[in-house]
């Protein structure tokens, strides 16, 4: 498959962000660390703040947070929690951005998160939005528009600066033209076969609330003009789509075995993909309501009943023409663990194989997944 060279930007960009995170700080300008897609970039932008994901995805400092945490919990959270007690990986230069943060804003998802949460509160001050877990009841999208404007207020009183209307309006636009340049690159790789792989297309996803907004957009322009010049020239490759949970940034391990094993990635249901841009904020609304409407369906699996997940990995299944589908669950992740059953249904509905994968970060599964994998594959071909 094709390299890309607007790629290396993406791979190479970790310092450049360092120098420029260090700079900002320099200037006065507070970061924000967050966790999770819901909580909404346009207001920390708006406050005139800058923000960094801090989700780890890295097994270094699993084993530091396992000196504080109970063990049977998700990798992810353990990965997160072990950065920011060390500041920073043990052993690897490349995680200085978790000391570099002024607040971290934090949401009310998943157990293992709210737990963590409360811990980090004594490293690093901690805000935490509540969110409403029945997002179509009536009363859930009030309580969450009144969560936001709580949050809108930290954050003012964080920069000691006042949101405005137009500026809100400009960073909803902003982040809007994001979200339709991820579109693009997403309708590319509808092409068979498809012009990028699934690994390429995860590591810029996994960059995308680590660069700045600006920079992000910039570098996907480039990609998204490389990625149109590929003709659909070549055979057919096993078009897989993987769904479930976020793989956060030095975590690639599954897409790799994937596409080692001559599948090819074409979409992945997931918020280290379409999850995390699939539905536009409204520009005709007030900001602050289309803020929390957007937001709130996002379909994370600590939503009950949560069909809209369901209903989007069909649609994705089809748009996307896959194969098959490879379900991936980190270790204790009971959400998305609980959820495959009704997606293997839905998926069986349809007639679309479905391999279900639970992992964590380290390497000692990597042979036995890659038979897996290798039999799921032949019996799609
Ligand atoms: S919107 S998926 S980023 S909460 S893998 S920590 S769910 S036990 S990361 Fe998530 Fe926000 Fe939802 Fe997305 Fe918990 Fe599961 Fe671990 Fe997870």
């Amino acid at each position: 498959m094709q390299q890309f060279d607007s790629l290396n930007y993406f791979t190479n960009s970790y310092n450049l962000r360092i120098f420029q995170i260090a700079e900002e700080r320099k200037a006065g300008k507070k970061i924000v660390g967050t966790f999770c897609l819901f909580v909404p970039d346009e207001i920390i932008f708006a406050a005139g703040a800058d923000r960094v994901i801090l989700c780890g995805g890295k097994n270094d400092t699993v084993s530091i947070a396992e000196q504080y945490l109970p063990r049977n919990i998700c990798p992810l959270v353990k990965s997160s929690f072990g950065s920011i007690v060390n500041n920073g990986c043990s052993g690897v230069k490349s995680c200085s951005h978790f000391g570099m943060i002024d607040m971290i804003v934090a949401e009310n998802t998943c157990d293992s998160k709210k737990k963590m949460y409360e811990l980090l509160g004594d490293y690093v001050p901690t805000y935490v939005i509540d969110l409403p877990q029945r997002p179509d009841s009536p009363e859930a999208l009030n309580y969450f528009l009144g969560e936001l404007d709580k949050f809108k207020g930290s954050m003012e009183k964080l920069t000691g600066n006042k949101i405005t209307f137009e500026q809100l309006k400009k960073e909803i636009e902003s982040l809007n033209e994001t979200r339709k340049l991820l579109h693009r690159l997403y309708e590319l790789r509808k092409m068979d076969p498809t012009p990028i792989t699934g690994v390429d297309v995860l590591k810029v996803l996994q960059k995308q609330y680590f660069l700045s907004a600006d920079e992000f957009k910039k570098s996907l322009h480039m990609l998204i003009g490389e990625v149109k010049q590929v003709k659909a020239e070549g055979d057919h490759k096993t078009r897989i789509m993987v769904s479930g949970c976020p793989m956060a940034g030095g975590n690639t391990k599954v897409p790799e075995i994937i596409e080692n094993k001559g599948g090819v990635i074409v979409a992945e249901e997931s918020c280290t993909g379409t999850r995390s841009f699939w539905d536009l904020v409204d520009e005709d609304k007030d900001p602050m309501l289309a803020l929390a409407e957007r937001y709130i369906k996002i379909p994370c699996s600590c939503m009950s009943p949560n069909n809209r997940r369901i209903d989007n990995i069909l649609e994705l299944a089809r748009e996307f023409k896959v194969d098959g589908v490879v379900y991936y669950t980190l270790q204790f992740c009971h959400g998305y663990n609980i959820e495959k059953y009704m997606v293997q249904q839905a998926l069986k509905n349809e007639g679309i194989p479905m391999l279900a994968i639970e992992t964590d970060y380290s390497d000692s599964d990597v042979e036995q997944i890659g038979l897996r994998v290798d039999a799921f594959m032949e019996m799609l071909s």
